[in-house]
C-alpha cells in the first residue's frame, strides 16, 4: 500500500501524509479529479500522477456584459425627450446602439488587438512608407460614413440641434471605436475650418462630410513638432516655398501627428519669403492643408520616421513624420494660421470631451451590470452598501459631465446654426476648454475607480477592461493639456474684456431661478459659490495676464466647471419630467468644493511666496549638474 521508498527525514514522512491525504479525499469526493477519471491509480504512485487529471473547478464568473448603450442610458434619453423629442432620432440611436453590441465593439478589441504597422521600404527597397492597418480598422471608416458621424454635424437636418444628435452618436459609439474617434474629431475640426474659412478646397469639404464609405476621407491635424506641441509659435519650424502654381511645398519635421493614415491633413508652417527669411512667432504661422497620399497609396512628399509606441491609443497610427516637400494649399491668411486653426482645436476638443464623458458613461454601465452577478462575502455587490456608495459617486461625476458635454454641443449647434446670441457665443468660447479640461481629468479618475470595481478581472487585459484607462490617459493631454487649456480659459476672459464671465454670472443665476423647491440646497450652494467666486474675481482678475492669474488658473477653470456643471444638474432636476435620481444626482454634486479657487486663495496658495515654496518643495535634492 505504502509506496516502497526509503523514509530519509522529515519531509518524506510529511510528503507521505500529504499523499495519503490526497488518496483519502480523492475517494470521497471529486475535489480534485472529476467522476470521469475514476481509473484506478497506478500501484506506486508518483508525483504527476496525483493530479494528472486534477480539474480546475466548476465556477466561472460571468463576465460583464455590454448592453445596448442607448436604452441603458436613463440621462440620455431623458436628455433627448426634453430637449429633441423626436421618435426619428430615439429610434436612429436605439439601432446604433444595437450595431455597437452586435459589431462595432468586436471591430473596436480587433484594432486594439491588431495595431497598425509600419512598412518603410518595399521588397526592392524602395522606400513605400506605407502605415498597415488591421480590416476592422478600415471597416470602422465605412460604418463612419454610413452612420454619418461627421456628416450628421455639416447636414444639420435638425438645425441648431444638429450637433447634439450627431455628438449622442459618437458618445454611443466612442468606448468601441478602437480609437477611430480620433481621425472623426480631425476630420470634423478641418471641415470646420474649410467651412468657416470658406476657402475654395470643394472637394475636401465634401469628402470629409461625406456619407459614402468610398468617397469619405478622413484628416490629420499635424500641429506638433519637436520643441512643442502646445507652443506651436515657438515650436513650429516647417518652412513652406510658394511654387509657380501658386501651391507650396513644406520642408519640415512633425513630432506627433495621430491618424497618419488619414486622407487629408491641416498643418501649420512659415512662409519663406524670396530670401528664404520666415517670421518668428504665431504671427508667422500659416495653415496648410494638403492629401497625404495620392491615388496609388505613395506619399505626397511625406515620410514616415516611425510609429509611436504609446501607453494607449495603439489602435491608431501616430507617426513622426519628414516632410520633404510635401505640396500643399494655403487655407489661412498668410500670418493668420494658429487663429484659424483655432476652429479646429475647438471641435477637436468638444469631441474631447465626448470621449471623455462616453469612457465614463462606459465604465459605469458595465460595474453596475457586473454588479448584479458578482457574489462576495454572501451577497451579491449590488447588495453591499459601499459598493453601491462608490458606483453611486462615479455617477454622480458622469452625469454633470454628461450635461456639460450636451450644453457645449447645444451652443455649438446653435451658433453655426446662427440662432446663438452674442452671450451663447461667449459661453460657447469659454465653457470649450473649461469641459475639455474638466472631462478630461474626470475620465481618468472615473475609468480608474471603475476598474477597481471588477476586482483583479478590472487588471487583466483580455477581459479590455485596462485599455479603457490606457486610453483615457490620453484626454488630459492631447488638444492642450489641463494647464494649458486653464491658460485658455484667461485667454477668453482677455480677449473679451471679460465678458464671458458676465455671461456665464449672467446665465448661471437665470437657470437657477427655475430650480425647483426639493433642490434648494444645491441652489443655495451654488448661489454661494457664484457670490464668493464673483468677490475674488473683483479682487484678483484686474489683469488676466499678471503673474498671479496664473497660478490660480487651473483653480478658476475647476470652479467654472463645478458651478456650471451644479446649476446644468439642477436646471434639468427641475425639469416637470425630471426624476428623484435627477434631484438626487444634483444634491450630491453640489455638496462638494464648487469653488476651489476661493479655497485655494483662503489658504494663500497664490501669493509669491507659496509659490517659491512650491518651486523649493519640487526641486529639493534635484542634481542638475551635467
Ligand atoms: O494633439 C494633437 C492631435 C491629437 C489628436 C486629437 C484628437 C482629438 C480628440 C479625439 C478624442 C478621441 S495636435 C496638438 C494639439 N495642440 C494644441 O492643442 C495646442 C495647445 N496650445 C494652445 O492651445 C495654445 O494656447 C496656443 C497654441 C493657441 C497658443 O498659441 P499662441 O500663438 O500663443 O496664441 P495666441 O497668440 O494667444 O493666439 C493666436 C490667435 C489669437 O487670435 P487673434 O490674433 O485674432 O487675437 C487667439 O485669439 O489664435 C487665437 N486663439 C484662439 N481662438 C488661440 N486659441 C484660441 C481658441 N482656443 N479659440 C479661439
Amino acid at each position: 500500500m505504502f509506496p516502497k521508498l526509503f523514509f530519509r527525514g522529515n519531509h518524506q514522512a510529511l510528503w507521505l501524509i500529504r499523499w495519503q491525504l490526497v488518496q483519502s479525499r480523492s475517494s470521497s469526493t471529486s475535489f480534485i479529479r472529476s467522476e470521469a477519471d475514476e481509473r484506478p491509480l497506478a500501484e506506486s504512485p508518483t508525483t504527476h500522477s496525483l493530479f494528472s487529471r486534477a480539474t480546475i473547478g466548476s465556477f466561472f464568473q460571468e463576465q460583464p456584459v455590454l448592453r445596448n448603450p442607448f436604452t441603458q442610458d436613463a440621462l440620455l434619453q431623458g436628455y433627448l425627450r426634453r430637449h429633441l423629442p423626436l421618435q426619428e432620432v430615439e429610434s436612429d440611436l436605439c439601432r446604433f446602439g444595437d450595431q455597437i453590441v452586435g459589431e462595432i465593439d468586436a471591430l473596436g478589441r480587433q484594432c486594439e488587438q491588431n495595431p497598425p504597422q509600419l512598412q518603410q521600404f518595399g521588397a526592392w527597397g524602395r522606400r513605400v512608407d506605407r502605415i498597415v492597418t488591421c480590416p476592422a480598422w478600415t471597416r470602422m471608416k465605412c460604418i463612419a460614413a454610413e452612420e454619418g458621424l461627421v456628416a450628421a454635424g455639416y447636414e444639420r437636418r435638425y438645425n441648431e440641434w444638429s450637433r447634439v444628435y450627431q455628438m449622442c452618436k459618437l458618445y454611443l459609439y466612442s468606448p468601441s471605436a478602437g480609437l477611430f474617434t480620433c481621425p472623426l474629431a480631425m476630420t470634423d475640426g478641418a471641415a470646420k475650418v474649410i467651412e468657416s474659412l470658406g476657402v475654395p478646397v470643394k472637394e475636401a469639404f465634401e469628402r470629409l462630410t461625406s456619407r459614402d464609405k468610398n468617397r469619405f476621407w478622413t484628416s490629420g491635424q499635424w500641429m506638433t513638432e519637436r520643441k512643442g506641441g502646445s507652443d506651436v509659435a515657438t515650436g513650429t519650424e516647417t518652412v513652406a516655398w510658394r511654387q509657380e502654381d501658386g501651391w507650396y511645398r513644406l520642408y519640415g519635421f512633425k513630432w506627433f501627428t495621430s491618424a497618419t493614415d488619414a486622407d487629408f491633413t491641416l498643418t501649420l508652417a512659415r512662409i519663406a519669403d524670396s530670401n528664404g527669411n520666415t517670421t518668428p512667432g504665431s504671427q508667422g504661422l500659416s495653415l496648410f492643408c494638403a492629401e497625404v497620399w495620392d491615388l496609388e497609396g505613395c506619399s505626397n512628399g511625406v515620410e514616415v520616421q516611425k510609429l509611436k509606441d504609446k501607453l494607449g491609443t495603439r489602435q491608431m497610427p501616430t507617426a513622426e513624420l519628414l516632410l520633404d516637400g510635401m505640396r500643399a494649399k494655403l487655407l489661412s491668411e498668410e500670418g493668420r494660421g494658429v487663429a484659424s486653426i483655432a476652429n479646429m482645436l475647438t471641435l477637436t476638443r468638444i469631441h474631447n470631451t465626448v470621449s471623455a464623458v462616453a469612457a465614463m458613461r462606459r465604465v459605469t454601465q458595465l460595474s453596475r451590470e457586473y454588479s448584479t452577478k458578482r457574489w462576495a462575502f454572501g451577497k451579491l455587490l449590488k447588495d453591499h452598501a459601499l459598493h453601491v456608495q462608490t458606483l453611486s459617486r462615479l455617477e454622480v461625476e458622469t452625469r454633470a459631465a454628461f450635461l456639460l458635454m450636451m450644453e457645449v454641443c447645444r451652443l455649438l449647434g446653435r451658433e453655426e446654426s446662427g440662432v446663438a446670441t452674442e452671450r451663447e457665443s461667449h459661453l460657447l468660447r469659454l465653457l470649450t476648454p473649461v469641459a475639455k479640461l474638466y472631462t478630461g481629468k474626470q475620465a481618468v479618475a472615473v475609468v480608474s475607480e471603475g476598474l477597481e470595481s471588477f476586482g483583479g478581472q478590472g487588471y487583466i487585459e483580455d477581459t479590455g477592461l485596462p485599455a479603457m484607462l490606457r486610453d483615457a490617459q490620453v484626454l488630459s493631454i492631447w488638444e492642450g493639456t489641463t494647464n494649458v487649456l486653464s491658460l485658455d480659459v484667461l485667454r477668453s476672459i482677455a480677449k473679451s474684456s471679460g465678458l464671458v464671465l458676465q455671461a456665464f454670472f449672467t446665465h448661471t443665476e437665470e437657470c437657477l431661478r427655475g430650480a425647483g423647491p426639493a433642490l434648494s440646497p444645491a441652489v443655495s450652494s451654488l448661489r454661494s459659490a457664484l457670490s464668493v467666486l464673483t468677490s475674488f474675481l473683483q479682487t484678483h482678475l484686474q489683469h488676466p495676464a499678471a503673474p498671479k492669474a496664473e497660478l490660480f488658473a487651473r483653480d478658476l477653470a475647476y470652479s467654472l466647471a463645478r458651478i456650471y456643471m451644479g446649476v446644468l444638474l439642477v436646471d434639468h432636476a427641475s425639469w416637470d419630467r425630471a426624476s428623484q435620481t435627477d434631484i438626487y444626482a444634483a444634491l450630491r454634486w453640489c455638496e462638494g468644493d464648487l469653488c476651489p479657487v476661493v479655497t485655494g486663495e483662503s489658504r494663500g496658495c497664490y501669493g509669491a511666496e507659496a509659490s517659491e515654496l512650491d518651486s523649493a518643495l519640487v526641486y529639493q535634492g534635484l542634481d542638475d549638474s551635467p
